[in-house]
């Protein structure tokens, strides 16, 4: 009976009890009128008279340990309920926040779209050039300053010298070499150039360069194509002007400013009083370069551009720190909702 009754007390406290419907079922198998504990008082009086009072302790104590049980998960059971029961089901769920473009990503989308309206598409190629793309196509001199260390980042790559490229213009060698005009192609990417950090200078941006071959193709051209872009982006007031300049791989060249969309070209601190800012570079592609990658220079005329979409944003947006665009500072992006 001893044994009986230990077996009983070990299998109570091992007891699980997850729910009401377990509880009841305790309640039944240990402390009901049928159950475990009261068929054991039964049979009480088969005991010998000089155990009895031991055994009728340890039964009342087993009584008392199953009631406690239920007793106490019980008052467990109804507490969790309680507390699932004060959750406001109809309460507003916390705000989910959604995330925000990147502006420079919002100027490339829009500088891509304006583009491709007017019959442009977009080639993209390798971050990690060969010199015969970065440079030597493009009509760089052997003794150009991009050429050196200073400027450049040059790393090894087996055998071979590579450099990250330094300009999108690279892609567009790789175009010409691969298909035949007409050749109308924008490359957006990020470009490397080895500058220390700071608010006017970084050691990436990113670019978008521009390119169109065909047959007659004229400087007329160019400047249409420019004053078409400054207007869908800057608005329809917006004016160009060119500036000689000078680069390896258009001849000739120019510089081009659009009207500040500031101050009206009356004069801010923006446009430093000149009511001009300047936005990109251009020219007619050097025959050196058509030639170079086995396009007729008789037969073909192209033209060229290039931008910083770093700067495009910061006209558009304001922003006078390049280095913003790099932090990830969310204060700084979540400005930015909305575009394309
Ligand atoms: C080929 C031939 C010629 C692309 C051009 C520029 C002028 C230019 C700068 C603007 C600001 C780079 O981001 S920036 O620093 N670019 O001024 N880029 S013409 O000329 C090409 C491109 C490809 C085959």
């Amino acid at each position: 009976m001893k044994e009986k009754i230990d077996e009983i007390k070990q299998k109570i406290v091992a007891s699980t009890i997850q729910n009401g419907e377990e509880l009841e079922s305790f309640r039944i198998k240990y402390l009901g009128s049928k159950g475990i504990i009261k068929d054991l008082f039964s049979g009480l009086k088969e005991v010998a008279n000089e155990q009895k009072r031991e055994v009728g302790q340890l039964l009342n104590g087993l009584r008392t340990l199953a009631q406690e049980k239920f007793d106490s998960r019980k008052e467990e059971l109804v507490s969790e309920d309680g507390e699932a029961s004060k959750l406001d089901v109809s309460r507003p769920g916390d705000p989910i926040e959604i995330g925000a473009r990147h502006p420079l990503s919002l100027v490339r989308s829009e500088i891509i779209e304006i583009f491709s309206r007017i019959g442009f598409s977009v080639s993209e190629g390798p971050e990690i050039e060969d010199d015969w793309h970065n440079f030597s196509a493009l009509n760089f001199p052997p003794e150009h300053p991009a050429r050196d260390m200073q400027d450049t980042f040059f790393i090894e790559k087996g055998e071979k010298e590579m450099a990250l490229r330094t300009h999108t213009s690279s892609v567009q060698v790789r175009v010409m070499e691969n298909e035949k005009p007409p050749i109308r192609t924008i490359s957006p990417g990020r470009v490397y150039r080895n500058e220390a950090i700071s608010a006017r200078a970084h050691c990436f941006f990113h670019q978008v360069e521009g390119l169109y071959i065909d047959k007659d193709v004229s400087f007329a051209d160019l400047k249409q194509t420019l004053l078409y872009f400054a207007k869908e982006m800057f608005g329809e007031k917006a004016q160009i002007r060119l500036r000689p300049s000078y680069f390896p791989f258009t001849e000739p060249s120019a510089e081009v400013d659009i009207s500040c969309t500031i101050c009206n070209s009356k004069g801010c601190n923006v446009c430093k009083y000149t009511g001009w800012l300047e936005i990109l570079g251009c020219g007619m592609v050097d025959p050196n370069v058509l030639e170079g990658s086995n396009i007729d220079s008789k037969e073909y005329s192209g033209f060229a551009f290039g931008m910083g979409v770093e700067r495009i944003a910061q006209l558009k947006y304001r922003v006078n720190d390049l280095r913003l665009y790099s932090e990830n500072d969310v204060r700084f992006l979540k400005q930015f909702k909305g575009g394309i």
